[in-house]
Formats: C-alpha cells, sequence, structure tokens
C-alpha cells in the first residue's frame, strides 16, 4: 500500500513536471512575409520569404532540431546552436515560394516532434512588405484575432 501511495505520487509528480514544461514553452510563430516586393518567378531573383519567431518568456529556448512545416507538408529544420533569447525573435529566410502566399498554415514542432504552435491560415497577395503577425507579438488565444497584416517587422 505504501509502495503504491508512493508510486501514484511519483506520477503525480512526474505530470506536473512535464505539464510545467509544456506551459513554460512559449515560442510561437510570430509573424510570416510570404510574399514581399519583388517578382518570385523572375530568374535568379534575390527575394526571400521569411517568417519569424518570438519567445514570449524571459527565460533563452534552445530551438535546434525544431522544424517548422507548411501547408504542403514540406519541413525545414532549425540549425543547431539555434538559441532563442528571451523576449527575443528568431528570423530564417526561405527561398521564393517555400511559403505559399494563399491559404498557408504553418506549424512549429520541437526537436521531440511535438507542436509547439501553429498559425490560422494566412494569405499574401499582396507583392509589398506587409506581413502577417501577432499583434501585440506573442499574442496566441488560438484566434485568427491573433494577427494582423501590417508593415513588416522582421526580427523586432
Ligand atoms: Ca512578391
Ligand atoms: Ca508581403
Ligand atoms: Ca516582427
Amino acid at each position: 500500500m505504501k509502495f503504491r501511495s508512493n508510486l501514484i505520487l511519483a506520477m503525480l509528480s512526474a505530470s506536473i513536471i512535464i505539464w510545467l514544461g509544456a506551459a513554460q514553452c512559449s515560442v510561437v510563430i510570430n509573424e510570416v512575409e510570404a510574399n514581399p516586393a519583388g517578382d518570385e518567378n523572375a530568374f535568379k531573383t534575390s527575394i526571400t520569404a521569411w517568417f519569424e519567431l518570438y519567445n514570449d518568456n524571459d527565460k533563452d529556448v534552445d530551438i535546434s532540431g525544431w522544424s517548422i512545416i507548411n501547408s504542403e507538408g514540406r519541413s525545414m529544420t532549425l540549425p543547431q546552436g539555434a538559441i532563442i533569447k528571451g523576449l527575443d525573435y528568431y528570423v530564417m529566410d526561405v527561398r521564393p515560394k517555400w511559403l505559399a502566399q494563399t491559404g498557408e498554415v504553418l506549424v512549429l514542432k520541437n526537436a521531440a516532434g511535438e507542436e509547439m504552435d501553429r498559425t490560422v491560415v494566412l494569405s499574401d497577395e499582396e507583392d509589398n512588405e506587409i506581413a502577417w503577425t501577432r499583434d501585440p507579438d506573442g499574442r496566441d488565444t488560438n484566434s485568427t484575432d491573433d494577427w494582423k497584416f501590417l508593415a513588416c517587422s522582421r526580427g523586432f
């Protein structure tokens, strides 16, 4: 009986630790520029689309091996040594059109493959420096109201 209650206690504390770990992680996909100014179809274009992550907590998070998956199911892995500092941003450039300009949904997974965040459905058919961003930064209520189409704020 004693053993059993100890076991229950151990399981309880383990689940609390897991729950706390999940609650503390606050990295979100914060801004998406799928259609920067310029013609993505032009030969040897220097245009890059990009997305920005934001850490809504004051503790640094190691995002090595995390991945971002686009609406076509293609994934991109964040490099070893990638760290997002507390209350800071991390921008990743992607090749033109890797982000769908219509109906894109991005999913962020940690190195263990667990989903950490996802965007709402985003469409950017305007060929300019206006991008979808959470407003204010990091706002995450799982609602389309979290997102606004504003002048881009890459890395800040
Ligand atoms: Ca464009
Ligand atoms: Ca744009
Ligand atoms: Ca920004």
